[in-house]
């Protein structure tokens, strides 16, 4: 019996002792190094649990780790103001809100990338605030790497993961550097994100550029953040072969010729029951014989694929002069089958194919060291093969929208750029009162300020 009661106890004296050992265990990071005197220098770095010390929110600390670990942060906040005159205080059948004028935050980016010898990883994470606040990846790379022996641009680079899409010289534009709010009209409606998921080879020999990709074909949209996967198996094959040389010290000259050859997919169709729908047609509200119809049942459609295609050219041009740099760029693309992002390309309902074709060309002048402004006058026709129903007739249809774009901005020191945009959009979005397509009201004035980390 009293074996049993010492037992008791010590059973009760380990279970009364375990948690607060436990508890014990959780504190001991903490508990080694009492807190310092009130000294402003940071304690010595204690030899136990150094993790610690270094996750607590020391600026200085966390650099030095930065660069310890030889790591490469980067980052920048793009927020704005804008004007739209399409903005209504509606909301759409369904909803969808109509107000486009306010602030928003347009891209709040963080990178992080580490280079080795032969391999490397590249991070990023988007968040912004355009519809709701979302957070969204924007690229993640493993990359593999053969250094020339300048090591500057290296001959050979592999990229996996979601990456760029190497498709002329405005959608591999990094966000942070184009001087416009927004790529232009074509380029949104053909690659309405600038990443995608899929491998990627690129490399330089001397002034030669060149990059190839196999990709899903569905590019992640960061405005909408609707990600989709891939829902077929064919990929993109998407590429470019280009020079970027800089002959004299004042001159510059980059140009290329890129392709997407592809298959995009059409979704299929749920099979359907039969059913009665009544239509009040004298709207007295009583169901009669003559206000009922059937609506056969139909059966599921099968989901297919197309073909698509682009093709496109770049050029770009810098000279500088006492003023500063003066840059041209003008970029010109054809393409079929390839609008994703403004009239949904889809040959399977449209029962033809639907040819596109985009283009822009614009000046970028620096005044002094820390102004700058420049024009774009950018053209997207999404269907040169456009019909229009008008009195019975079938007219051929201008679908095309124009927008004339002017910057104005000052660079100030610390990385923060101030930036007004205005776009005026010439469009056939609207109907005047005979129907006839005409103008919509949707320019626009955004005012843009952006820091970088
Ligand atoms: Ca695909
Ligand atoms: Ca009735
Ligand atoms: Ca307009």
């Amino acid at each position: 019996m009293r074996a049993l009661h010492v037992l008791c106890a010590v059973a009760v004296a380990v279970a009364l002792a375990a948690p607060a050992r436990a508890d014990d265990d959780l504190d001991v990071p903490a508990a080694p190094q009492p807190p310092p005197p009130p000294s402003e220098a940071p304690a010595p770095t204690p030899p136990a649990a150094p993790v610690a010390v270094e996750a607590r929110a020391q600026p200085a600390r966390l650099g030095a780790w930065v660069d310890a670990a030889k790591l490469d942060v980067r980052g920048y906040v793009q927020a704005q103001g804008q004007l739209d005159q399409e903005s209504q205080d509606q909301l759409m059948q369904g909803g969808a809100q109509l107000n486009r004028d306010g602030f928003v935050v347009r891209r709040a980016r963080i990178a992080v990338t580490r280079w080795w010898t032969y391999a490397g990883l590249a991070f990023e994470l988007d968040a912004n605030t355009i519809a709701g606040a979302a957070i969204g990846l924007r690229r993640a790379e493993a990359i593999l790497a053969w250094p020339g022996p300048g090591g500057d641009a290296p001959p050979v680079q592999v990229a996996v993961g979601l990456t760029d899409i190497p498709f002329g010289r405005e959608l591999i534009e990094p966000s942070q550097q184009r001087a416009f709010m927004e790529r232009s009209t074509a380029s949104l409606a053909l690659f309405p994100g600038e990443p995608d998921i899929g491998a990627r080879v690129w490399g330089a020999y001397r002034q030669f550029r060149y990059a190839l990709a196999v990709l899903a074909g569905e590019p992640i949209n960061e405005r909408n953040g609707f990600n989709r996967a891939d829902p077929n198996a064919a990929k993109d094959v998407v590429g470019r072969f280009g020079v970027d040389t800089a002959p004299v010290g004042w001159l510059t000259v980059a140009g290329g010729v890129s392709f997407v050859v592809g298959r995009g997919f059409h979704p299929g169709r749920d099979a359907t029951k039969d059913s009665l729908q009544w239509r009040d047609l004298n709207e007295n509200g009583a169901v009669e014989l003559g206000e009922l119809f059937s609506v056969p049942g139909a059966a599921a459609v099968p989901s297919s694929n197309f073909d698509r295609w682009a093709l496109g050219g770049d050029l770009a041009i810098g000279v500088r002069s006492a003023l500063g740099w003066t840059r041209f760029a003008a970029e010109v693309t054809v393409a079929s089958n390839l609008d994703r992002g403004l009239f949904i390309a889809d040959p399977v309902v449209a029962g033809s194919d639907l040819r596109h074709l985009g283009a822009y060309a614009l000046v970028m002048q620096d005044l002094g060291a820390h102004a700058f402004a420049g024009a774009r006058l950018d053209y997207y026709d999404p269907n040169l093969d456009a019909f229009d129903a008008r009195g019975g007739m079938l007219l051929p249809r201008d679908e095309t929208i124009t927008t004339i774009s002017a910057l104005g901005g000052a660079r100030l020191p610390h990385g923060v750029r101030l930036s007004v945009q205005l776009d005026l959009i010439l469009d056939h979005l609207a109907r005047d009162g005979q129907g006839v397509p005409a103008d919509l009201a949707n320019n626009r004035v955004t005012a843009r300020l952006q820091v970088d980390l």
